[in-house]
């Protein structure tokens, strides 16, 4: 049900803001939340405008550019950053408190009494100021808390009335076992919206928020390119890749997903990184194939080997050739390409003549092309010296 009814709340502005490279400037900002708003998330999540004073007045302004995105902020549970939070004109408030005994000890030293007490008061009076306001209520490290404890807040808070309960894995050490359980479970008890909030410590943040889904909750937090605390959250690349693989119709509509490559380079320039190599989608060899066998499955059908289709994301496949493992199909391909008319014979010799020269160096397609024309002029060579400097395996 949830997998087909997800949103995302995206936490670019928020959780992104805390990754060690962010300093957003307003323009920045403002930037950020309307690429955002352009792809199509559902929700745009800003730091708490108690932050600082900068942080308040980018809150107010990003509350009235009139995206069609619902902009939330994230809160702490105190009274002070509640009122600072509804002046800013936001849509909707994202609360916290933590639960785990580390964070009742090290962090805001409440009891669980008082945890409760804090937080229906909180919420108690934001519905108060303003009933039509959206309002998340979350428990940080849920997944270190007593499951005991963090029902009776639950509850307790479900008492007042919230849009949505949030659980956190603030350390990135739940599995998607454990994600469904705690999921599941409170998805018994209430009847809210649930959203899941992932890190990514330990590799697991885009298959926890899957399974989230799987086990009822029906929002999930991501940041562009997963920037957050230490290394970050559910990627919003990789997740919208799970989601295209389970129902590829559904996010084609919801979301422009050609501007995700736009919106992982902004991301990465403005925060100093460079795109991984391996990312989800916008990584340089996300579509990049190599071997023969897979060079000639993807050359005759692509989805042989491909579970996203490239061009939905405005990207372009790309087939590894000049090695030794390349085939002849490729190598046909490429003459093809290059409108040579080789017959399969020539391609087939060309081609253990590719193999034995990539034995000894390292190729690039103009080694490739070099040969491929040499034997259509009718230089029928397997013994060429090739003088040339190897590039990038990735460009040639
Ligand atoms: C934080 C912690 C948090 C909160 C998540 C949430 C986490 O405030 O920085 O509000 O659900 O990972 O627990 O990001
Ligand atoms: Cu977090």
């Amino acid at each position: 049900m949830s997998l087909d009814q997800f949103h995302i709340i995206e936490s670019t502005l928020r959780e992104g803001e805390q990754f060690v490279g962010a300093n957003f400037t307003t323009d920045d900002k403002i930037r950020i939340a309307r690429a955002l708003d352009e792809f199509g998330v559902e929700y745009i999540e800003l730091t708490s405008p108690s932050a600082s004073p900068q942080s308040f007045s980018d809150a107010c302004t990003i509350a009235k550019l009139g995206l069609n995105a619902k902009v939330l902020t994230h809160i702490r549970c105190h009274l002070e950053d509640a009122k600072r939070a509804l002046d800013t004109g936001v849509q909707g408030i994202d609360l916290v408190i933590g639960t785990s005994s580390y964070l009742r000890e090290f962090s805001h030293g409440l009891g669980m009494e008082q945890v409760i007490e804090r937080s229906v008061q909180v919420l108690a009076w934001l519905r108060a100021q303003s009933p039509g306001l959206e309002i998340r209520f979350s428990t940080e490290d849920s997944f270190r808390s007593e499951e005991a404890d963090l029902f009776r807040v639950y509850l307790a808070v479900d008492q007042v009335g919230v849009d949505r309960f949030g659980i956190a894995d603030t350390v990135g050490g739940a599995t998607p076992l454990r994600v469904y359980q705690l999921v599941s479970g409170l998805r018994r008890l209430v009847k809210a919206g649930i959203e899941f909030h992932g890190h990514n410590d330990s590799g697991c943040a885009i298959a926890n928020s899957v399974t989230a889904l799987e086990a009822g909750a029906t929002h999930i937090d991501t940041s562009v390119l997963g920037i957050g605390e230490r290394n970050g959250i559910t990627p919003l690349g990789g997740f919208i890749a799970r989601m295209y693989a389970i129902h590829r119709d559904l996010v084609k509509k919801k979301y422009k997903l050609r501007h995700l490559r736009k919106l992982d380079e902004m991301i990465a320039e403005m925060v100093g990184v460079g795109i991984p190599f391996n990312n989800y989608i916008t990584g340089v060899t996300a579509f990049t194939h190599k071997a023969g066998v897979h060079a000639k499955a993807i050359l005759n059908q692509p989805e042989t080997y491909e579970i996203l289709n490239p061009r939905d994301f405005g990207m372009t496949r790309y087939i590894s050739i000049a090695h030794k493992l390349t085939g002849w199909n490729a190598i046909k391909d490429r003459a093809e390409q290059l409108g040579l008319p080789l017959s399969d014979e020539q391609i087939k010799k060309v081609t253990a003549h590719i193999k034995a020269l990539a034995d000894q160096k390292k190729l690039d397609l103009n080694d490739v092309d070099e040969l491929l024309y040499r034997w259509a002029n009718g230089v029928e060579t397997t013994s060429v010296d090739l003088k040339r400097d190897t590039t990038s395996p990735y460009t040639s």
